[in-house]
């Protein structure tokens, strides 16, 4: 299959990461993708493409546009403002915040689009959260053009930005901006499906109103795991999106077949949404050995886990979420890859 990549994903190389009460180095950084793109080249994955250039015309669809202007503008602003070290915010709108409203002060304006303060926002993020982005909306032609699978290898990743926050190392929503890309391009329904081990807050914030793309994230329980305030098995939908969210949490040390069995569950619920296309989230976050997850999968389970999504039967963008901390995320990310192209 394809693969989507572009280098300025290097832009994004933050010093810092609020972590514990320190400032540690990024669980979230660029060897994540060498690895990535190492395994990727040993297992026989060749055709390796950087994506053009595509603007913020779709991610305009999903995010608010003052979000946006503050993303692009941020680093300027902040270092103008006399900030020397990364923006990094200190002040967010909570419970009885009814007035809350987007603040002239830079670092009152960083608050407001944040949604978690361990993901520092740095001099080329923007830049590489724009890579991310053409990376996503290029998978998606490439599937458009009848072809059945594309890799968008986004990074930053993307499933915790909302329509107007950031955090969890995310700007720029890259799966909904693929899915949003398809429906551009004519399909009537797009399924998400996220199996990163975070729950994919900002993805379903995005389409939480929306009845043409159906949410289903698989995560880790928010009762014990970050996002901590979304994918509770009750969160549905709203309005004409009634029915269209679906949120399978499963507790610390959850197996291959326990995962399996929620997954085959959400893959039913998105078969009977009668999808045109699946998006797939793909975060490896999953794996035994992630330094800041839970779960107990193994390098062997992502090439299952691969098949089984296949066996949907749809044609699939893949975008790059989270994994972290070991080289082995680098062969779990080609074991689905082999894993959908097996199924
Ligand atoms: C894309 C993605 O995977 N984002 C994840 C962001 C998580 N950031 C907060 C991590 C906090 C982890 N705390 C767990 C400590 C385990 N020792
Ligand atoms: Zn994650």
């Amino acid at each position: 299959m394809r693969i989507i990549y572009s280098e300025d994903h290097k832009f994004r190389d933050a010093r810092t990461e609020l972590h514990g009460g320190e400032l540690v180095k990024p669980f979230e950084g660029p060897f994540r993708v060498e690895w990535i793109l190492a395994a990727l080249k040993e297992h026989g994955f060749n055709d390796i493409v950087a994506p053009p250039a595509h603007g913020l015309s779709v991610a305009a669809k999903l995010h608010d546009a003052g979000y946006l202007a503050f993303l692009e503008t941020i680093w300027e602003r902040w270092t103008a403002a006399g900030f020397t070290s990364e923006a990094i915010p200190i002040s967010l709108p909570v419970r009885r915040s009814y007035h809350a409203r987007p603040p002239k002060n830079i670092d009152g304006l960083l608050g407001y689009y944040a949604n978690s303060v361990e993901t520092s926002i740095t001099e080329g993020t923007f830049r590489a959260a724009l890579a991310a982005n053409d990376c996503a909306i290029t998978a998606a032609d490439h599937v458009n053009d009848g072809n059945r699978f594309a890799f968008a290898l986004c990074r930053p990743p993307g499933h915790h930005a909302g329509i107007d926050l950031f955090g969890g190392y995310c700007f720029l929503n890259n799966a909904a901006i693929a899915a949003q890309r398809l429906i551009d391009q004519g399909a009537n329904k797009v399924a998400i499906l996220d199996v990163d081990f975070h729950h994919g807050n900002g993805t379903q914030d995005i389409t939480y109103e929306r009845d043409d793309i159906f949410f289903a994230s698989i995560h880790g329980d928010p009762d014990d795991a970050f996002p901590y305030f979304w994918g509770h098995a009750d969160e549905i939908g709203k309005g004409r999106g009634e029915g269209f969210n679906a949120n399978f949490p499963l507790p610390r040390n959850t197996p291959w077949s326990r995962y399996r069995e929620a997954l085959k569950n959400a893959l039913a619920r998105i078969s009977g949404f009668g999808a045109d296309a699946l998006i797939v989230s793909l975060g490896v976050d999953t794996f035994e050995r992630d330094p800041i997850s839970f779960f107990r999968l193994t390098t062997p389970d992502f090439r299952s886990m691969g098949q089984d999504l296949a066996a949907a039967g749809l044609p699939t963008v893949t975008v790059m979420e989270g994994g972290y901390g070991v080289p082995e995320i680098g062969h779990n990310v080609a074991n689905v890859l082999i894993g959908l192209e097996e199924g």
